[in-house]
């Protein structure tokens, strides 16, 4: 943490407070019917906060998955409209993706990774300097998607970074049974990459490690997949019972000794880089900033209806306009 600027942690610790706030607010939400479900991100703040942090939202370009909240807020995301895309409000939430430079959330596992190298592709090709940032879980690590893209982006060079977070579960398949070598990070070798693990929960040492990915991928020293060691605290969504597959004391030891807001707090004041008084500031600020989102999504206005048949097809087809017909038929009796 010391050789990090200490403007630079304190931002992570701001970005990385209000997600644990918001995440806490999101739970609550689905539990009052606002939200049908969520997804925490509880425990991954500092693999998803300081991944985000070390790139530049003006040219660079993410691929996130379900999970990937607190990234979105570290990147500068509007978060009413990220979250109103888990209040299912509209077609992928309410933000504006291409001028955030940051994906509508993607719940096909392994999905966001191809889309990602060809996105980098055609940066190159565009002339940019840009480079695509792709998250994916260790159970994505395993789908057909995922090696395709990792090969194709080795060949061609592309400007992506793998962002890997292995939380250790695939909804209830553990990582034993998810990754056969025991390693993402060790693929990379055969992909032609560099391959790094660092601990994901460990903010700086994350921020580093995507820092030097992002900046070989700008100079067109190509890929590299980064595997951030982390763990999902919580159920997989607010729809999961993990006490069907796994021990709460795995979970709880994660919770209380590697939690990475607290690792982070206690590393910026060793440092240095603020004291408590200024932490206790940060804390507040992030509590009204999380309510202040949560009040947003939660008062956002419905769509109408008939939006649903919107953006389906370019040109609609007949069976829609068929459907179409027949639901104005019913909302109109
Ligand atoms: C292609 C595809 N297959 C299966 C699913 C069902 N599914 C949703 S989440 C999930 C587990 C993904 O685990 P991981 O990639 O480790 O991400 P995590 O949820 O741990 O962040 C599965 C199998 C899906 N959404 N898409
Ligand atoms: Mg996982």
């Amino acid at each position: 943490m010391d050789h990090l600027r200490p403007d630079l942690t304190r931002a992570l610790y701001q970005a990385m407070r209000t997600a644990r706030d918001l995440d806490a607010e999101a739970v609550a939400l689905q539990r009052q019917g606002v939200f049908p479900a969520y997804v925490s991100v509880r425990g991954q703040e500092a693999a998803q906060v300081a991944s985000a942090t070390a790139l530049d939202p003006e040219r660079d370009f993410v691929f996130p998955t379900y999970r990937e909240m607190a990234s979105a807020l570290a990147y500068g995301v509007d978060m009413v409209g990220y979250m109103a895309s888990h209040r299912a409000l509209w077609h992928g939430g309410l933000y504006d993706v291409m001028a955030s430079r940051f994906g509508a959330v993607n719940a096909v596992v392994g999905g966001p990774v191809p889309h990602a190298v060809g996105w980098a592709v055609g940066e190159r090709l565009r002339g940019g300097d840009g480079v695509a940032l792709s998250y994916f879980g260790d159970g994505a690590s395993s789908e057909g998607d995922v090696h395709e893209a990792m090969n194709f982006a080795g060949v061609f060079g592309a400007p992506v970074v793998f962002f890997c977070q292995n939380n250790r579960w695939a909804l209830s398949v553990p990582n034993e049974r998810q990754v056969a070598g025991g390693s993402v990070a060790a693929r990379a070798e055969g992909y032609g990459m560099p391959g790094a693990v660092v601990d994901g929960n460990d903010a700086g040492a994350v921020y580093e490690a995507t820092a030097e990915a992002v900046a070989r991928a700008r100079s067109g020293g190509g890929p590299t997949l980064i595997e951030a060691l982390t763990y999902r605290v919580e159920p997989h969504s607010t729809s999961d019972d993990p006490g069907r597959y796994r021990e709460d004391t795995e979970a709880e030891h994660w919770r209380v000794h590697r939690d990475p807001v607290a690792l982070l707090r206690a590393a910026v004041l060793a440092a240095g880089h603020a004291d408590e008084a200024d932490l206790a500031e940060a804390d507040a600020e992030a509590a009204g900033r999380a309510e202040e989102i949560r009040d947003g999504v939660a008062g956002a206005p419905e769509p109408h209806g008939s939006e649903l048949f919107t953006h389906v097809f370019r040109e609609t087809t007949e069976e829609l306009t068929r459907q179409h017909r027949t639901w104005q038929e019913e909302v109109e009796l």
